[in-house]
């Protein structure tokens, strides 16, 4: 035996979540407890992910750390990160002190790596992704008993749409009611398998940085826009439960209707907010009008665009529609950067 430390190490694969019912807005910025609830698709493990790994050492000392996609992060001054590092090493405490064979994790330094493998930051939901796997990486190192739901309470801390990145299909992240956001965590309304055949085509129309962080335009549209308080109030939670009903009864047409409504709702209030928020360019719209083409030609909604805080699209079809929805929108937008070039299988429909 050499005398060296044991390195203890874990890695996992989180995935990107795309919301048809759109997070926009904080109740609480410190907890970021929402608005309002929302619900996503969970894309496959295959396609838009993050991968971390996560170890711990007494070979290692001083802070822990971040390595995302090759370049350290500033952790000790990210309050989100750390939030979620101190819940999952109290967690690791916790067993530790039931059971005094297990190594003493919880006190030593982390190391973390993380690549994504598409654009951070460019409305991809990226941080979803990134916090989801950092959470799980950790909660696997830990050897953590606690339920993907009791993990996206944690993960939440971290950027508030990782909760839903941590279950595969169809995933509510439920608002909750509690002031200690107890209660405000993701669920599973139906795994993947439930609707395999739907799709989702994503245009990558931009891969830089967006203008506008979500954090602080959530913000300037919670204190600003005079639409929203309706949209959190009436309009999110009769539309919840469309949607919820659509997914189970596998009815694309009204899964498609409320996806396009309640995408073109977020961007409302971003663009009723004070200073004005502007998420989606010229390609975007282009885009919609392809999707409405498609619709058009096909007599019934066979095709939904969605755009997150960014302008790139995410289009969910049946698998039975590919060949029509991709042709269309190539011969109106042949132009699109990435359209099978750049990102390569990431831009064909994907499974999830
Ligand atoms: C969503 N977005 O539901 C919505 C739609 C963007 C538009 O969740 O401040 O990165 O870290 O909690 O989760 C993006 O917001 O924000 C987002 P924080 P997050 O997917």
């Amino acid at each position: 035996m050499s005398g060296s430390p044991q390195i203890y190490r874990a890695s996992t694969t989180a995935p990107v979540n795309i919301a048809v019912i759109k997070y926009w807005g904080k109740r609480d910025t410190t907890l970021n407890l929402p608005t309002n609830s929302s619900l996503s698709v969970t894309l496959s493990q295959n396609s838009l992910r993050a991968h971390t790994t996560a170890s711990a050492s007494e070979s290692y000392s001083g802070d822990d750390t971040l390595i995302l996609n090759g370049e350290q992060e500033d952790i000790k001054s990210s309050k989100r990160t750390q939030a979620c590092l101190k819940h999952l090493r109290s967690l690791r405490a916790d067993l530790e002190s039931k059971n005094a064979s297990l190594p003493n994790l919880s006190q030593l330094t982390l190391r973390l790596v993380s690549e994504n493998n598409f654009p951070t930051a460019a409305g991809l939901a990226s941080s979803a992704a990134g916090f989801a796997a950092l959470v799980r990486a950790i909660a696997d190192l830990y050897e953590l008993p606690q339920s993907p739901e009791e993990l996206s309470l944690i993960a939440r801390q971290g950027s508030g749409s990782a909760c839903r990145s941590l279950m595969g299909g169809f995933v509510a992240w439920r608002a909750g009611t509690k002031e200690d956001g107890s209660d405000s965590k993701a669920e599973e309304v139906a795994p993947a398998s439930h609707w395999p055949d739907l799709r989702a085509l994503i245009l990558v129309v931009s891969a830089e940085k967006k203008g506008v962080p979500s954090t602080a335009g959530m913000q300037t549209t919670v204190e600003t826009s005079t639409l929203a308080p309706a949209r959190f109030r009436d309009i999110v939670p009769k539309r919840l439960q469309e949607i919820e009903k659509a997914i189970h009864d596998k009815d694309f047409e009204t899964f498609g209707r409320i996806t396009m409504q309640d995408s073109n709702s977020f961007h409302a209030i971003c663009l009723d907010s004070w200073p004005p928020i502007h998420y989606m360019n010229d390609v975007s719209r282009a885009a919609m009008s392809a999707v409405e083409t498609a619709n058009r030609k096909a007599g019934k909604i066979i095709a939904a665009y969605t755009f997150d805080a960014g302008p790139n699209a995410v289009i969910y079809h049946l698998e039975e529609h590919t060949h029509l929805v991709a042709g269309v929108i190539k011969s109106i937008l042949p132009w699109i950067p990435g359209w099978e070039g750049e990102f390569g299988e990431k831009i064909q429909p994907n499974e999830f």
